[in-house]
């Protein structure tokens, strides 16, 4: 077999390649070389990244495997199962998770690998109960998918070839006994137990730490999947290694950074040592240590002269600093580098008139959180490829997002994930990985949890994108609503006193003092929240209300408000509130036949996992829109639809500032193609919401607000400085043909909201049905903002077909669109059949008279522009 082997600093340059500029590489690579020559690595690695073989246990044929990778992936890679995504194939592929599966590879070993002091074995991650044999001897069990394993493993290792072989045990065999021991249920109502050949009452999910939504979520299938998800390798090293490097940051001022350089390092003897610490590869701090046998802290304190600060997304650059330690000892060496931001960062909670503010404050600038929730990229992780990060992180950064929320039912996310942020200036809010449900309470539960979040705080803790790192989604409130006897989920009811004690104490000590304590004692400058939403409400307010804290407002959807309640319904920050649609037609053809096209047929059904998810589509459509004519415009006017509700949302969130400080929509993706509230499909799609939040969430926007015979029109501006500007206002009729115009002369407020004019609806349309009114933000005849504004649903409107001319030229890399239309045409949707690309707008009002222009770019940048589709609302009904 073929193993592949690389130094520990080769690993930690290949990391580096990325980002740093040609010339310093090459200065990296030399002064690495020279190093080299004059003293040893201490650390020695060899991946386990191939020759994997893998079969069910008991059973005689050993397949091919991926690792990372995990059991469904590999039967799929060896044709022993179909498709999971297409049509209802998930249904047959429940029996994977009730059967072992086992893995294993051979490694060599030289005679001088085999002379290190210590030969370790380490897993990044293990979904999730394994044995682990070298040479046929157990030396591991695991079973938690979220921690690292680490084995001291020189004693099972020989010189030349070494065989490693993996157990994985089912998890629903294990989940069922540890529920048996439990001796009752706990809640978990996104646990699809009955899709999975179980009863309602076997739900396992709660007491396996691995991701929640592998047991399905009400936007995902039922897979749970088994595997080595995260790298595997085997490092060996002598004298010492350094096991952990993190930068805290003492004080930031606009002239001084001072930093704390805290190397953790094990040393297997006394001996003394340097330590340098160095910035961009340019400055360096030493410093002589002595080692003592055993782990070593040491501390480095320096200096960073006229900081340049981490910005997020739209506030400025997001500058980051590549830090780098070196320890050398007896002729022996060993690095590790990071990436740190220089930036503060407060949670902000005040009191005030109402009760508490909740914003970040990010370098003494109060940000209002404009973002979204994330959910893995994949229901087998090791399809989440850097390629889909990168889209996803771009897709957050051009839609203007400055957070996004790791949501707490899916999984602590890839290093890479982190990365992006970082340099991107996106704010991770960080869940821990438990949401809606109770957990166990157990000592081996517990102490499962600590080491999970004792490694993924340390792991995470030098990313500048961390904002916040919260305990669980959605489970205090749902505990604690039985009081309220308002949105009761039901759970306390269902136990008795001494059960109720039972599981309240789990939780307490689980969020108020295993995850406080792991982020206050490793992280400490990161604010810890118990839950999210808060469920510190006043008895006068509702969850949906709530002056303190975060709040998820679900009234539109789950209790079906009209969307104008988005505008009564405003806590201090909306970590959470949405609307579903369907996936554009290219998506559902990956997923469906045309004899599925009905979204009640089989198929749709199945890929639409709310069990109130079609019905409240149609409800709503009908509150807003006219009937679609078939299959394809349903798809169509159901993305207008979820756009325009959550349009509402953003802006009424944006024009509660500073009261309200945040709006995370749920939710940014998918993580199979399905009928849910993402923006963007599980194909990178963006749909028509995706444009539009990209829209609602620009720098400056101009939003108008209509109450009975009342409109109102505000600005909200994320720019630091008070801007002069004039407002143009016209009614216009659906040929363009302009009936009024004023002009306001604004100053438009720094970081808020500043209301321009409220005026009688009557005075400004004799005819809400057939006109708009067309603003825009002038400052020194440069337009910085514009709107089209409807005084009416849009099912009233009076819209003819428009005739649109268009012009379609390649340029450079790009596809220019030019179009031209005599009449409005609504929520105009662009379409390249068979192409695949991106459009720098779509799903958008075209007014008539006025040229746009969109740019497209081509996946497949070979492509010529072909012939282009076009369907607005007019053509929906
Ligand atoms: C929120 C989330 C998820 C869920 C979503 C849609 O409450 O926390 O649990 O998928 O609602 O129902």
């Amino acid at each position: 077999m073929s193993i592949s082997k690389y130094y520990a600093n080769h690993s930690l340059i290949g990391q580096i390649t990325t980002f740093l500029p040609n010339r310093l590489l090459y200065t990296l690579f030399f002064v690495f070389i020279f190093q080299c020559m004059c003293a040893q690595n201490a650390t020695d690695i060899i991946m386990l990244s191939s020759g994997w073989q893998m079969r069910e246990v008991s059973t005689e044929k050993w397949m091919q495997a991926v690792v990372p990778g995990c059991v469904h992936s590999d039967l799929l890679r060896n044709n022993v199962i179909p498709d999971p995504y297409y049509r209802t194939n998930e249904k047959n592929l429940q029996w994977i998770d009730k059967k072992d599966w086992e893995y294993k590879t051979s490694f060599t070993i030289s005679d001088k690998y085999y002379k290190k002091e210590h030969i370790e074995l380490i897993f990044k991650g293990l979904d999730t109960f394994s044995d682990v044999y070298l040479n046929n001897q157990k030396v591991l069990s695991t079973d938690n998918m979220f921690r690292e394993w680490v084995l001291d493993s020189k004693t099972f290792l020989h010189v030349g070839e070494n065989s490693l072989r993996i157990h994985f045990r089912s998890p629903i065999t294990i989940g069922l006994e540890l529920l048996k021991q439990n001796g009752f249920k706990l809640f978990s109502p996104n646990d699809q137990s009955e899709n999975g050949g179980l009863t309602k009452e076997q739900l396992v999910s709660p007491f396996i730490r691995k991701a929640p939504y592998h047991f399905g979520w009400d936007w995902g299938p039922r897979f749970v999947t088994s595997g080595i998800w995260r790298p595997a390798f085997i490092r060996a090293w002598t004298g010492f290694k350094i096991m952990d490097f993190f930068v805290q940051q003492q004080s930031l001022t606009d002239n001084l950074a001072v930093l704390n350089g805290q190397i953790e390092i094990q040393s297997t003897k006394s001996q003394k040592g340097d330590v340098e610490i160095s910035i961009n590869e340019k400055e360096t701090i030493k410093k002589s240590v002595f080692l003592k046998i055993g782990i070593n802290q040491i501390q480095i304190p320096f200096e960073i002269k006229k900081p340049k600060r981490w910005w997020t997304n739209g506030l400025g650059k997001p500058t980051l600093y590549s830090i780098k330690a070196t320890v050398s000892a007896n002729q022996m060496i060993e690095r590790q580098g990071t990436e740190i931001g220089l930036r503060t960062l407060r949670l902000v909670q005040k009191p005030d008139k109402a009760g508490h503010s909740f914003y970040f404050e990010l370098n003494g600038i109060p940000v209002f959180a404009k973002g979204e929730n994330h959910i893995p990229n994949e229901m087998f992780l090791d399809r989440a490829t850097h390629e889909v990060y990168d889209w996803e992180i771009d897709t957050a950064v051009k839609s203007n997002l400055n957070m996004l929320r790791v949501w707490g039912g899916g999984i602590y996310e890839d290093d890479y994930f982190y990365q992006l942020c970082d340099r991107n200036g996106i704010l991770v809010w960080q869940d821990f990985m438990f949401a809606c449900a109770m957990y166990p309470g157990n000592d081996k539960f517990l102490n499962s949890v600590t080491q999970e979040a004792d490694y993924q705080v340390k792991r995470l803790r030098n990313h500048p994108s961390i904002a916040l790192w919260c305990g669980n989604n959605e489970i205090d409130v749902a505990w604690q609503n039985f009081n309220q006897g308002k949105g009761d989920w039901g759970w306390k009811k269902a136990y008795n006193e001494q059960q109720r004690t039972q599981v309240w104490s789990a939780y307490d000590t689980i969020f108020n003092k295993i995850l406080f304590k792991a982020v206050n004692a490793l992280s400490p400058q990161t604010p810890y929240w118990q839950s999210s939403p808060s469920s510190i409400i006043p008895k006068t307010h509702s969850t949906d209300t709530n002056p303190n804290g975060d709040a998820h407002y679900w009234g539109v959807w789950g209790n079906k408000h009209p969307f104008e309640k988005y505008a009564d319904n405003i806590g201090r920050f909306m970590s959470e509130y949405g609307f579903q649609s369907f996936p554009e037609l290219e998506t559902v053809k990956k997923y469906a036949l045309p004899s599925d096209y009905d979204i009640e047929s089989e198929v749709m059904r199945h890929h639409q996992r709310s069990s109130i998810g079609n019905a409240n589509i149609k409800e709503y459509m009908d509150m807003y829109y006219r009937k679609p004519i078939n299959f394809e415009k349903f798809l169509y006017v159901g993305q207008v639809l979820q756009a325009y509700g959550i349009k509402f949302a953003i802006e009424s969130h944006r024009r509660a500032m500073p009261y309200n400080m945040g709006s995370l929509v749920w939710q940014i993706n998918d993580c199979w193609p399905v009928a849910s509230w993402s923006s963007s499909d599980y194909f990178h799609r963006w749909k028509a919401l995706q444009y539009e939040i990209k829209r609602s969430f620009e720098p400056i926007i101009i939003s108008v607000f209509s109450k009975s015979d009342s409109t109102s029109i505000s600005i909200v501006s994320d720019k630091l400085t008070r801007i002069s500007a004039q407002l143009e206002i016209s009614t216009c009729d659906f040929s363009g043909k302009v009936l009024q115009t004023q002009f306001l002369p604004v100053i438009v407020n720094p970081n808020g909201v500043t209301s321009v004019s409220t005026q009688q609806t009557s005075k400004l349309t004799n005819n809400p049905n057939g006109t708009y009114l067309s603003l825009s933000l002038r400052v020194k005849d440069q337009i910085v903002t514009k709107k089209t504004y409807f005084f009416t649903q849009p099912k009233n409107l009076t819209l003819t077909k428009p005739n649109i001319i268009t012009k379609i030229e390649k340029k450079n890399l790009s596809w220019v669109v030019s179009l031209k239309t005599d009449y409005l045409a609504k929520d105009l949707y662009l379409n390249f059949p068979g192409v695949e690309g991106s459009f720098s707008d779509n799903y958008f009002d075209l007014i008539p008279g006025k040229e746009r222009i969109i740019t497209f770019i081509p996946k497949d940048k070979k492509m010529l522009p072909s012939s282009i589709e076009l369907i607005s609302l007019v053509d929906s009904y």
